[in-house]
């Protein structure tokens, strides 16, 4: 017999294969992978996206060589180890990214030109993995950045869904919102291991026999895919740890298959797909709600299986001290199912009393909030629960029982019974579930079914009470949660509330993406690259901020990238932008609380403005390259329309010879992560508008303001502490504060506000059908009048803030007329970005939350 030392296999191998570091080495390495068939291509035809997978999969060996190194480093030294759990991650391309952390663009460069290629255009090639909707998701492939920089022992656990978030396109002849799928694997993932070693059963529906053992129902296995994510200046490479469903193969059944039953044979295979297709399935009817839910336990029940595999497989066996060893981060409440999984795990399957594995869960899982709009904030039918997950509703309702007795205890002789009442509504995790009577609710006070509202699982509720930490995404946003939308909880856990400002990382959105500048950059802050870790480094560019030499080659730089963006505009949508004209940028999910209404109706004011004046008055506009990009939810009808709203105007405004190069307006389609990368190094204005109080912090501002673009914005999110930084002068501010936003709403209700006449003139015209088809916007413009709250009554006080916008545009334009004092204000955008490097709130999660310190692999 055989036996197998693993470790020693490795070693040896290791050292039997030398993976080359060189241009030569690096170019023999991607000819191997095209003569030996590692990427799929035929003799006969041999296109640029076969090149691209061959040079992808060259540094594909690098990562993997480093992931394993780093794989058994953790191994041997069982530090504690944090997790990442989230529904999105918004990866973007690799390509770029990971030579350039490895530091080997240039040898990649040197060995395609030598094989007479263009790094650059082969990494146009890459298919975005766009495994998320927005900030959310980006923010997690950041944070993995800065983990693997810091060399910090965390990993990322996430789903591998078919499709990422679908493909916009911008039908031709409607100037409307396409969606198309977004087939991302459809040519293989070269950053890809796949794990079929590694697969968990995820169980779902059945019953629960005797007290408390579930018998499942259907079954599906999780299988890993592992996405190595290399550091930058480090060995280190973590994991993002991606889960398919797969069948589970006893499940098929065979003899149904061969009696031509497929429907029956194919059941759990579909089941499996299903699960797999789509990120946010559609959940306006109970079969999509029921797919989510089971998207979300899958990740969850994967991911804390694997922890604890992962844990035990290190040696540990205390499970008191496994909060010492693992910390589990929730990217918002999608994963909030880990917490009730953990709980199962420790008692049905280890055998934990309920009291420990609460003790421990409690000690083990931390929240991050991400929005504090109520309707945001997720909710799942309880019977929906009941019937998936029939055990983890079990543990649900005994952890809200024992907190709301918990609480009772703890409140008592401080609240009346009336106070107790409200309180305790407030805080429960199951809403209309039990009766709100004076002396507390009780267990099984069910309401009527037929009068009483749905009974609902608040998953921010159970994050709150599970969790260690509740933290918010910038200073404003972490008070409100405090202050408002946990109220309650802050009165019992005051000690679990937290801020994180939000950051991204410097090597994708500064020294990667825009390369000329960064050249600037590293000669004037002392020719040293160090700020692509320490941004701190940048503060240095203070000192030289009105030099003319730097102002000349900072402006060289901007110019450079605004005609990459110009050829980019002209390439997606036909549209010629004017290179000279100030490039004002607004990119963004479209949602009305972003307020891109406010935007283009500004726009649309401008433009009659312009309409309005002289020869000589024209002369002295300042002219301006408007541009939107964004995805609107699929059914999200009020966000479509205000898409359609800025591509009429477009064809308006674009073809007016009156206007010319004075005015552009662009909508560019299927805005991602590498359009970004195109966009925002061009920009010189980007708006960040949102009504106050509504972005809980936003990161393309801390994008742009690291790229030397000056913000016009409200006092809302990370917006305020860009403005500290960067200065009151170099901040274009407007708008009302988050305390006048509930006034003014109800200054509205009251039928007492007046909007300005600037604002009902723009509406009144496009009314007349200056844009699109007459009436085309009769429901968007509808939404900004009236007086009765949500969707109408202008529910974002786009009217309010309207008067102030405008002027602080006159202020924008004042500014870029003086080019010294707005490339002055460039520099100094980008020298005081340091604060927003993710690796400082990385820094911030690791000692504050997770409890965990560098592993640095030697
Ligand atoms: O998270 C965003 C916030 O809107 C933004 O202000 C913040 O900067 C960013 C990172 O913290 N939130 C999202 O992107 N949220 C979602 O995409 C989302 C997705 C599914 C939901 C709810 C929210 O059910």
């Amino acid at each position: 017999e055989q036996k197998i030392n693993a470790a020693s296999v490795f070693e040896e191998a290791e050292k039997a294969v030398v993976i080359p570091k060189d241009a030569d080495g690096i170019k023999k390495s991607i000819q191997r992978q095209i003569a030996t068939g590692t990427i799929p291509a035929i003799p006969t035809y041999f296109d640029n996206e076969d090149m691209y997978q061959a040079t992808a999969q060259a540094a594909r060996e690098q990562l993997v060589e480093r992931w394993n190194d780093t794989y058994e480093h953790f191994h041997k030294e069982n530090p504690k180890q944090a997790y990442y759990i989230s529904m999105e991650f918004l990866q973007g391309r690799a390509l770029t990214n990971a030579i350039g952390n490895m530091k080997l663009t240039g040898e990649y460069s040197d060995a395609l030109r030598s094989l007479g290629y263009s790094l650059e255009s082969l990494a146009e090639e890459e298919k975005n993995m766009g495994l998320g909707n927005g900030g959310l998701g980006r923010l997690a492939a950041c944070f993995l950045d800065s983990i693997a920089t810091l060399s910090l022992p965390a990993w990322g656990y996430g789903m591998r869904y078919k499709y990422g978030l679908f493909k916009q396109g911008i039908d031709q002849t409607t100037g409307q919102q396409k969606e198309y799928a977004d087939d991302w694997l459809v040519r293989g993932n070269p950053w890809e291991i796949p794990r079929p070693q590694i697969s968990y059963p995820i169980s779902f529906y059945g019953k629960i026999e005797g007290d408390s053992k579930w018998v499942p129902g259907q079954q599906v296995a999780a299988v890993a895919y592992d996405t190595p994510i290399p550091g930058y200046n480090t060995k280190n490479c973590i994991s993002l740890r991606l889960w398919d469903a797969q069948p589970i193969v006893k499940d098929f059944n065979l003899t149904a298959f061969n009696d031509s039953d497929y429907k029956a044979a194919m059941g759990p295979t579909n089941l499996a797909q299903q699960m797999m297709a789509v990120l946010y399935p559609g959940d306006a009817t109970k079969e999509g709600k029921a797919l989510r839910l089971s998207q979300q336990y899958m990740l969850c029940s994967a991911s804390v299986q694997d922890i604890l595999a992962r844990w035990k497989e290190r040696g540990n066996t205390d499970w008191e001290k496994l909060p010492e060893k693992v910390c589990v981060q929730m990217n918002d409440t999608h994963p909030t199912l880990a917490a009730p999984e953990l709980m199962r795990l420790l008692i049905d399957e280890e055998g934990l009393t309920w009291e420990k594995s609460w003790e421990i869960t409690k000690k083990t899982v931390a929240y991050t909030n991400h929005t504090v709009m109520p309707e945001a904030l997720e909710k799942w039918p309880l019977d929906l629960m009941e019937e998936l997950l029939p055990r983890h509703m079990q543990i649900i309702r005994q952890i809200d029982q024992k907190f709301m007795n918990d609480v009772k205890e703890a409140f008592k002789g401080k609240k009346d019974d009336k106070e107790m009442a409200a309180f305790l509504k407030a805080t429960t995790i199951l809403e209309n579930v039990y009766a709100d009577s004076v002396g507390g609710p009780k267990m099984g006070d069910t309401m009527e079914k037929a009068e009483a509202p749905p009974a609902t699982v608040r998953m921010a509720n159970l994050c709150c009470i599970a969790g260690l930490s509740i933290n918010g995404v910038a200073q404003i946003h972490s008070d409100i949660v405090k202050a408002f939308t946990f109220k309650e909880f802050a009165e019992i856990y005051g000690y679990k509330f937290q801020n994180k400002t939000n950051g991204v990382t410097p090597r994708r959105w500064l020294a990667f993406c825009n390369p000329e500048l960064s050249k600037v950059i590293t000669k004037w802050v002392g020719n040293t690259d160090a700020w692509i870790t320490d941004t701190e480094v940048l503060r240095k560019l203070m000192d030289n901020a009105k030099n003319p030499e730097l102002q000349k080659e900072w402006k060289e730089a901007k110019l450079a990238r605004k005609q990459i963006c110009k050829d980019y505009i002209k390439k997606t949508t036909g549209i010629d932008v004017p290179i000279n004209a100030m490039f004002d940028i607004q990119v963004k999910r479209i949602h009305e609380y972003k307020r891109q209404l406010l935007n283009i109706l500004g726009i649309i004011y401008r433009y009659r403005q312009i309409k309005a004046m002289s020869k000589e008055e024209r002369a002295k506009v300042v002219p301006r390259v408007c541009v939107f990009g964004g995805k609107a939810y699929a059914t999200y009808i009020q966000a479509k329309r205000i898409v359609r709203l800025v591509t009429a105007v477009g064809e308006v405004v674009n073809n007016d010879p009156e206007i010319g190069d004075l005015m552009k307006v662009v909508f560019v389609p299927d805005y991602n992560v590498s359009v970004a990368e195109t966009l925002i190094p061009a920009s010189e204005l980007s708006q960040h508008i949102s009504t106050a109080g509504t972005e809980a912090s936003g990161t393309s501002n801390m994008k742009f303001q690291m790229n030397g673009c000056l913000i016009i914005g409200t006092l809302d999110g990370a917006n305020v502490e860009i403005r500290e930084c960067v200065g009151d002068d170099h901040f274009f501010l407007f708008g009302i504060t988050e305390d006048e936003v509930e006034p003014a709403r109800e200054e509205r209700a009251a039928g007492k506000f007046v909007a300005p006449k600037t604002f009902l003139d723009t509406i009144e015209y496009v009314r007349s059908g200056a844009f699109g088809k007459k009436g085309e916007f009769e429901e968007l413009l509808g939404s900004l009048e009236g007086n009765s709250g949500f969707g109408q009554g202008d529910y974002f006080l786009v009217g309010k803030d309207f008067q102030s916008y405008i002027e602080c545009q006159d202020e924008v334009d004042e500014a870029y007329r003086n080019q010294e004092g707005w490339t002055e204000s460039s520099i100094l955008s980008t020298a005081t970005s340091g604060k927003f490097n993710s690796d400082r709130t990385i820094d911030q999660y690791a000692k504050e939350i997770w409890d965990i310190k560098p592993c640095v692999v030697p």
